[in-house]
C-alpha cells in the first residue's frame, strides 16, 4: 500500500505546532525541553512501513512494559526553535523493540541523531501514568520560567507549593486538583531522575524539577500543555504578587472546597483543611 508523506500526519503537525509555540513562550531555550507522544499502530500505518527499521538505538534502561509501542519524540541536543524548518532532523518516530532495551527508528532523527537525553524520565513516566490512566499519551518537559523561578523562592514542600499555586488563580484547582509534586535536585538525563519523576507521576500529572523545570503528563497535547500553561500562569501571578509586596488576602480553603464541589474535582487528599 502506498504511504502518505509523514509530514502530513496529524501527530507530526501537533509536534511541530507545540514545539514552535513552546519556543515562542521562552520555555525551551537552546536544546531545552523534550516531548514524547505515544502513538497507536493505526495512527502510524498510513504513513510508515512498520517493517522498515532504519536504525537500532540502545537504551540505558529497561522499558519492557512498553514493548511494541510507538512514540514520536524530540531529538537529543535539538532546538525546539528549529523543528518547524526541519522536522525530520529534529523529531523521530521510534518503536520499543522486543528486548525492551532497544529503540527501532522508523522515521526522522536524520544524520545519526538520537532521542531526547531525557528518554529514561519520559518512558518511565509513561509507564507510571499508564498504570493509573490508560489514556495517558503525552509526557512534556520544559523550563517554564516562573515555575522554575519559584523553586528558588518558595519552600519545596509539595503541599505548600501546590496550595500557593491553587490560590493564585481560581481555575488552578479545577485544572490540577492532583497538585504539583516535587523531586529533589538530581542530575538530568539519568535513570535516577527518571525513577524519581515516574514515582511522583503515579500521584500527580505535574512534577517539578527544582532549579531546572517542569514535567507534565496528559492524554493529549492540549491537556498536557494546558496543565503546564495554567501552573506557569499561577507562578507568574505569584511573582507579581510577591513583587507588589506580598499576599494581603487570598482564596480560602472554604472557597476552594466550593470550587471542587461545583466542578466535581477531588483535591489532593490532605491539601485543604476540612
Ligand atoms: O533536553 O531540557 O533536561 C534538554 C533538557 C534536559
Ligand atoms: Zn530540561
Amino acid at each position: 500500500m502506498r504511504k502518505i508523506d509523514l509530514l502530513q500526519a496529524p501527530f507530526l503537525k501537533e509536534m511541530v505546532a507545540t514545539t514552535t509555540n513552546l519556543y515562542r513562550l521562552g520555555w525551551d531555550e537552546r536544546n531545552g525541553g523534550n516531548i514524547s507522544y505515544l502513538l497507536t499502530e493505526e495512527e502510524v500505518l498510513p504513513f510508515l512501513d512498520i517493517q522498515q527499521v532504519i536504525r537500532r538505538i540502545p537504551m540505558i534502561f529497561d522499558a519492557t512494559q512498553l514493548i511494541g509501542k510507538y512514540f514520536i519524540v524530540t531529538g537529543s541536543g535539538k532546538y525546539f526553535k528549529n523543528v518547524i524548518d526541519d522536522p525530520a532532523a529534529n523529531l523521530g518516530v521510534v518503536r520499543i523493540a522486543s528486548d525492551g532495551r532497544t529503540l527501532e527508528l522508523l522515521w526522522g532523527l536524520e544524520n545519526d541523531a538520537v532521542p531526547t537525553s531525557e528518554l529514561p524520565s519520559h518512558l518511565m513516566s509513561h509507564i507510571a501514568r499508564l498504570e493509573v490512566d490508560p489514556e495517558n499519551r503525552v509526557i512534556m518537559h520544559n523550563h517554564a520560567t516562573h515555575l522554575l523561578a519559584m523553586t528558588f523562592t518558595h519552600e519545596l514542600d509539595e503541599k505548600s507549593f501546590t496550595r500557593t499555586l491553587w490560590q493564585m488563580c481560581t481555575e488552578c484547582l479545577v485544572v490540577f486538583p492532583d497538585g504539583v509534586s516535587i523531586i529533589p535536585w538530581i542530575v538530568p538525563g539519568t535513570n535516577e531522575i527518571g525513577e524519581a519523576t515516574a514515582a511522583k507521576m503515579k500521584e500527580a500529572r505535574l512534577v517539578m524539577w527544582p532549579y531546572h523545570g517542569v514535567y507534565g503528563a496528559g492524554k493529549d497535547m492540549d491537556e498536557v500543555f494546558g496543565l503546564i500553561e495554567t501552573a506557569e500562569k499561577a507562578a507568574q501571578v505569584y511573582t507579581y504578587v510577591q513583587a507588589q509586596g506580598g499576599v494581603k488576602q487570598t482564596i480560602t480553603d472554604e472557597n476552594l472546597w466550593k470550587l471542587a464541589r461545583a466542578f466535581k474535582v477531588e483535591p489532593r487528599l490532605g491539601y485543604l483543611t476540612e
